[in-house]
């Protein structure tokens, strides 16, 4: 028989009082391995938490997306970076880091990071990328452009950065490979097959002139000396830290809502950035994952196309985009703003097994009235307070609002949870309350230090 402790984790989580069930975010206890995801759709300020964590992890690793993700980190010496492929962990001088095979790796965007972050007195030599990352090429990022300008109003708004076109390629075993960067020959064969297709083609189709087969080649050969000794095997090295006890922080890219099987499909990106999502792009074993923290602002923002029931068009809303700073980080795009979405973020608890939240962003509502929470949809008539089985549903629910009393108190020097106004208070306990999830850290400001730890 199984032994009672497996069955006590098997109890559904919803029966088991808040506080028993899950362990403190920043406790001392070596945690093997930590995902670390977004909760929404993205821009939740993983960034600033990997950084967080940090100096207490030895590895950081990417493990879905490629440079369509913009992490924001800001130092405590106030120096700002965005960071695109590399992994938030750079920032930690301690950590090593990782981007692991579920990557989509663009070498030129890569070296261009790597170079302006060794400008700027970062150790880059710690940084190791899996050879079974797929590559970026020039035809992925032409045919995005060029897709999404064919959908017209149907457009998804993906970044343009390439990333549908290189995944449709993996999953179409067309792909190249980081690995492939090794060796000229195969590199050219590869690439030749794969432009066939498109030149011949698709591009046809589009109306937009092939891409040269040579002149790629002697592109990319060009990368693959700079980036030949970050080249590894970084699954047994990975299994190598978790063997000696080490401890690997797996970051995410993108969100939940924005994952390929589990979020807002079509308007998704092309990777699975969900917690089951690290344990393929990283290549460790689920058994390896003891704890999913989730990041989740305490309003909601989506940039690109698709659903969003809590979706803002009036002065709150621009409330929200003007203090909160609401501007794509790699793009430049306007997000689109909103109230916090319970239901939502209750999805994303249970799909990514989360043990901790994060909440951040909570110095952006200061000065509201009202703090809306959306606690279920009303959809054809009838309330539903989990998500709704199809796109269809989704696309026509209308939020179901509880109003709590908003703060007018400066919140930004706020350290411990006594030291947060009332209303704030109650607005995080019902986020918890509602998402049946312990909220470990809430954000009040962009700064690393910025942060209210709840014990
Ligand atoms: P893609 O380019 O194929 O991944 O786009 C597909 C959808 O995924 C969304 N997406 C994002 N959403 C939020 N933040 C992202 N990163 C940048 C940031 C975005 C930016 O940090 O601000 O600068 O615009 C990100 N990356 C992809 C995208 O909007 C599409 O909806
Ligand atoms: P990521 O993609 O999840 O890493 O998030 P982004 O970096 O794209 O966007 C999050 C933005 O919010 C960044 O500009 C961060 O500096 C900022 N940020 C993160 N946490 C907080 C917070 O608690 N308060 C405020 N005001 N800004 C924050
Ligand atoms: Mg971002």
């Amino acid at each position: 028989p199984a032994a009672p402790s497996l069955l006590v984790s098997l109890t559904p989580r919803a029966r088991r009082p808040v506080a028993a069930w899950h362990p403190s975010l920043l406790e001392a206890k070596k945690m093997p391995a930590i995902v670390l995801l977004g909760a929404q759709w993205g821009d939740e300020g993983k960034g600033k938490v990997t950084d967080l964590l940090g100096e207490r992890v030895d590895h950081v690793v990417r493990y879905s997306g490629g440079n369509n993700a913009g992490h924001t980190v800001i130092t405590p010496d106030g120096q700002k970076y965005a960071l695109h492929l590399m992994p938030s962990g750079a920032l930690s001088p301690n950590a090593k880091i990782v981007i692991g095979n579920g990557v989509v790796v663009d070498p030129k965007v890569l070296l261009a990071e790597i170079d302006g972050l060794a400008e700027r007195g970062v150790d880059v030599s710690r940084l190791r990328i899996s050879g079974d990352a797929h590559l970026i090429m020039p035809h992925h990022r032409a045919l995005d452009r060029v897709v999404e300008r064919y959908l017209g109003s149907s457009r998804i708004g993906t970044t343009g950065r390439g990333i549908g076109p290189a995944y449709g390629d993996k999953v179409a075993r067309m792909g190249i490979r980081v690995q492939d960067l090794l060796d000229p020959g195969i590199l050219r064969k590869k690439l030749e097959l794969a432009l066939r297709e498109k030149n011949q083609m698709l591009f046809k189709v589009y109306n937009r002139k092939a891409i040269d087969v040579e002149a790629t080649v002697e592109e990319y050969l060009g990368y693959a000396e700079r980036l030949r000794p970050y080249i590894a095997e970084t699954r047994a090295l990975l299994w190598d830290a978790l063997d000696r006890g080490d401890t690997v922080l797996l970051e995410g890219a993108q969100a939940t809502m924005l994952d390929m099987d589990h979020g807002t499909y079509p308007f998704v990106t092309s990777s699975n950035p969900t917690a089951g999502g690290a344990c393929v792009g990283a290549g460790i074993p689920p058994t390896a994952i003891t704890k999913v923290i989730a990041v989740s602002k305490a309003y909601a923002t989506r940039v690109g196309a698709g659903p969003f029931p809590t979706e803002l068009f009036d002065d709150n809303g621009q409330h929200l985009r003007k203090i909160g700073h609401e501007y794509g980080t790699t793009t430049g795009r306007e997000r689109r703003c909103g109230w916090f979405d319970a239901v939502v973020a209750q999805y994303a608890c249970r799909l990514n097994g989360v043990t901790d939240l994060v909440v951040t962003k909570l110095d952006v509502l200061t000065g509201l009235p009202k703090v809306p929470i959306c606690v279920g949809y009303e959809i054809n008539g009838k309330r539903l307070d989990e998500m709704p089985m199809t796109q269809t549903d989704f696309h026509h629910a209308t939020p179901i609002y509880e109003e709590l009393d908003g703060w007018w108190e400066d919140i930004t020097a706020a350290r411990t949870e006594a030291e947060l106004p009332a209303a704030a208070r109650r607005y995080i306990a019902r986020i918890e309350e509602l998402c049946r999830t312990r909220v470990s850290v809430v954000g009040v400001g962009p700064g690393r230090e910025e942060n209210v730890v709840y014990h």
